[in-house]
């Protein structure tokens, strides 16, 4: 329910998403290295239309046209990441640096300086550079990822001190290790299924992954704390992303349940380490010695080591539990079934692009006080909220540029926000919509589009603002307070 009185705080930042593979193209420019998503559209059948990130929207050749883009919408704060095999193009902390690389992102830092945006910056979404894959086996190996990941922080924190105040250390661990390690659909794609990839164990690599990730994320916050946080200040959170749940029978105790449990395989996994030093027990209850366990070194980098809790949302799901029956040895939902429709035949929200999408903006505002009321209250910063359109990408170019379907996500589930804030004493202080432009939809290529602005990839990567580019900053516009 959206209320006339809700609104966000004066100081409220908001503005757009992307991601350096998704947008920048020009891999092979500047001495960049490759990256696993680099390597994994090149395998047949991964990636839907065939395409890659080769071109995308061409970003690296267009400061000036992104921040006019951002600028043009009334964009106070822009989220992108950087492309560690940019930047190093080896990876590792005994590879060379590439200066040409930093170049681009200092220059995409100061062009939003100019232009009054403050940056946020990912450190890393999903394009690892593929030699650490090839030397060591990436996240899988927990000594060297780790150091290298801390490295790679140290270089990036040195070269952006005192410009940038907003760090998140890894975007949707989730993805990584669920959709990298055990569904296959993401680089580096291994699998239990032998029909998608001769390696990989669905049963155990995610799980290691996840936590590899988690004492990652930990050690690049001591790293930026110790050493750059007293003299420039700033803030560091990991995003992780997580759909709300509803239970497919209200009036079934086990429903109830397992709609909780689902949150907790896909945000308490990696928010109960960092908020209260250990892993969901429903978790360690289902997966025993898979998951694997923290050394009292290892929490103590973990916990505590947000500044703010950085959430990527999009929609929600019916749960329905699965009683009496062995949870399969590869599942990672907490053995309970996922469903788009109730028991009364409801579905949760309109059918879109993408298949695990459908909008209830109520289950945002569910989700921020779910949240909230686990983890005592902290900052949070939304760094992702949009949605794809049913059918967009067929549309005559006049129709796509009217879209309605994705202004009225925005209206709702920003007004959804606006309510946790001013009715549940949410402590949310930042939005980011996704995505500033359409772009490379991972596995699901260029035929499924997040923009707010359409990018025609057939006619040199031109920029047209859609209906919601406008939106956006209106609907913020009777929300925040006037200060
Ligand atoms: C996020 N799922 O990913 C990412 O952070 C973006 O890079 C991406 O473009 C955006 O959402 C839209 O997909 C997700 O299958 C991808 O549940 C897939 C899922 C969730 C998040």
């Amino acid at each position: 329910m959206t209320t006339q009185t809700s609104s966000l705080p004066s100081d409220f930042l908001w503005g757009f998403a992307t991601a350096s593979y998704q947008i920048e193209g020009a891999v092979n420019e500047d001495g960049r290295g490759p990256s696993i998503w680099d390597a994994f559209c090149k395998i047949p059948g991964k990636i839907a239309d065939g395409s890659s990130g080769d071109v995308a929207c061409d970003s690296y050749h267009r400061i000036d046209q992104d921040v006019a883009l951002l600028k043009s919408c009334g964009a106070k704060a822009y989220r992108f990441s950087l492309s560690w095999s940019r930047i190093i193009p080896k990876g590792g902390r005994n590879d060379p640096i590439n200066h040409k690389g930093l170049e681009y992102y200092l220059n995409l830092v100061d062009a939003l300086h100019a232009a009054g945006i403050t940056p946020l910056i990912t450190l890393f979404h999903w394009d690892l550079p593929l030699a650490l894959e090839e030397r060591y086996g990436g996240f899988l190996n927990k000594d060297e990822f780790v150091a290298d990941f801390t490295h790679y922080a140290r270089v990036v924190f040195i070269a952006f001190a005192g410009k940038v105040k907003h760090w998140i250390t890894f975007n949707e661990p989730w993805c990584s290790s669920v959709l990298g390690y055990n569904v296959g659909q993401f680089a580096p794609g291994r699998t239990s299924d032998r029909t998608k990839s001769p390696v990989g164990d669905g049963a155990t690599e995610c799980w290691i992954v996840g936590h590899n990730i988690l004492i990652a994320h930990g050690a690049a916050v001591k790293v930026y704390r110790e050493e750059f946080k007293g003299v420039y200040g700033g803030e560091i959170g990991i995003t992780l992303n997580g759909d709300w749940a509803e239970p497919y029978d209200p009036s079934n105790p086990a429903d109830i349940e397992a709609s909780n449990r689902k949150i907790e395989f896909s945000i308490s996994w990696f928010a109960d380490p960092i908020y209260h030093g250990k892993y969901p027990d429903s978790m360690i209850a289902q997966l025993g010695s898979r998951l694997p366990k923290f050394t009292p070194e290892e929490i103590a980098l973990v916990q505590g080591s947000n500044d703010f809790y950085g959430m990527n949302h999009y929609c929600a799901n019916y749960i329905r539990s699965k009683p009496n029956t062995t949870p399969d040895p590869t599942d990672v939902a907490g053995n309970l079934d996922i469903l788009m429709e109730n028991k009364a035949g409801e579905s949760i929200g309109p059918i879109t692009q993408s298949p695990w999408l459908r909008p209830n903006a109520l289950g945002f505002r569910k989700l921020l006080k779910w949240l909230s009321d686990r983890y005592g209250y902290p900052k949070i910063l939304v760094t992702e909220n949009g949605t794809s359109v049913l059918g967009e990408n067929d549309m005559k170019l006049e129709e796509l540029l009217d879209d309605e379907f994705r202004a009225w996500y925005f209206r709702e589930y920003i007004g959804a926000m606006a309510d946790a804030f001013t009715l549940d004493g949410v402590n949310v202080r930042g939005y980011m919509a996704w995505s500033l432009m359409d772009n490379f939809e991972w596995a699901e290529g260029y035929e499924t589009r997040f923009g707010v602005t359409y990018v025609d990839y057939g006619n040199g990567q031109k920029r047209i603002p859609k209906k919601s580019a406008k939106e956006i900053g209106k609907i913020f516009g009777k929300y925040i307070q006037k200060s």
